[in-house]
């Protein structure tokens, strides 16, 4: 079960290539979606500074990362003008005044305040389309690792589609919410970027890594973590020089990440999925004893976004991937119905 793939039929791969831009172009938010975000964050902002003179709303996540959908959430945070890193602020006294703040606007439903949470959010859904919201407080970093996907979805065009095939895979077979025990959508994102960046030739390079040689890697430090990556994307082909190198189509490199994170070879390597380096990281090199898949966030790095994960929920996601590899190799239909009617 475990024996190389052979390479798929062109027939095979003519169709993934379809499917793979059909399920983006569904999946993918139209300009006017964008709008939208920006229009609720405008209406929450005005409505929140009633209350509180001096704060800020900023955008995250996939509303501004380039892999934003129609199913996505918005994910939004505060933060005070007059104080830059949220200092002395008691963040759960916060969430739970921001939610009473919240109570009175007319678009807003279902809200409540976690506060127990790692990271304390106000939760709640907007408007007629009961679009899901969530505002967090100074997720400095937040922002920034934004900023890093964004600057990765557009070096190349297959990144995006790629993203969102393996967020959509998470999304429809119930291994994409880490409020259950699986894993977020960033980490299906983490996870697709480091395929690209390992398969060989790479598609994408290692922008953490990348200086111009006049420069040389610098530091820049947000929450005591160095958020350092190359944003120079005109400049991009003189100190990466392997763009185009690798000539798959979408549909081959769909079937080479399915089988990347399916194969025995990844998961008994014990390797952490890590975007920030090319070099093999270890889960040894982290002290992070896990059977399961650990990925490492690129800024936090004592961060391991599968460090939720229960053994079995990690099984079940391996063995989604392995399904996922049958299921898009069976070509062109199954049972008579179309593969794109069939998506698990
Ligand atoms: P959707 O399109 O909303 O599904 P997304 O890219 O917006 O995907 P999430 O909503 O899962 O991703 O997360 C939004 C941001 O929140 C991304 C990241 O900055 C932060 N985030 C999400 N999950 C984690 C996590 N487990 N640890 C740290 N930061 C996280
Ligand atoms: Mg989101």
């Amino acid at each position: 079960d475990m024996s190389p793939m052979s390479p798929p039929s062109k027939d095979l791969v003519a169709h993934l290539d379809h499917l793979c831009l059909e399920i983006f172009k569904t999946r993918c938010a139209e300009d006017s979606g964008l709008r939208d975000r920006a229009e609720i964050r405008d209406d929450l902002l005005m409505w929140l500074r009633q209350f509180y003179r001096d704060i800020d709303l900023h955008l995250f996540g996939s509303s501004l990362n380039g892999f934003g959908g129609k199913s996505s959430d918005i994910d939004m945070c505060l933060t005070f003008q007059s104080n830059g890193t949220g200092e002395g602020l008691n963040f759960p006294a916060l969430v739970e005044e921001i939610q009473h703040a919240l109570k009175g606007h007319k678009s807003v439903y279902q809200l409540v305040a976690i506060t127990t949470a790692k990271v304390p959010i106000v939760k709640f859904a907007y408007g007629r389309n009961r679009i899901q919201v969530d505002i967090s407080l100074y997720n400095r970093l937040g922002i920034m690792n934004t900023q890093l996907l964004h600057a990765y979805s557009i070096i190349d065009p297959r990144v995006r589609p790629l993203v969102y095939m393996t967020k959509n895979l998470a999304k429809t077979t119930g291994i994409g919410d880490a409020s259950r025990g699986s894993l977020s959508s960033y980490a299906y994102s983490l996870m697709s970027l480091y395929f690209l960046q390992q398969v060989s030739p790479p598609v994408i390079p290692v922008l953490q890594e990348l200086s111009d040689p006049d420069v040389g890697v610098k530091v820049e430090t947000v929450d005591g973590a160095n958020v350092y990556f190359y944003r120079n994307q005109d400049k991009l082909d003189d100190v990466w020089p392997h763009r185009n190198e690798n000539k798959s189509s979408l549909g081959e490199l769909w079937l080479q990440l399915l089988e990347f994170y399916s194969s025995k070879d990844f998961h008994s390597s014990q390797r952490v999925v890590c975007i920030r380096k090319k070099d093999p990281l270890y889960k040894f090199d982290k002290l992070w004893t896990s059977t399961n898949i650990c990925i490492e966030d690129p800024f936090d790095l004592n961060h391991n976004l599968g460090s939720g994960l229960s053994k079995r929920m990690n099984i079940f996601i391996v063995k989604t991937f392995q399904k996922a590899i049958k299921h898009f190799s069976s070509f062109p239909k199954r049972d008579g119905m179309p593969l794109e009617k069939y998506y698990f």
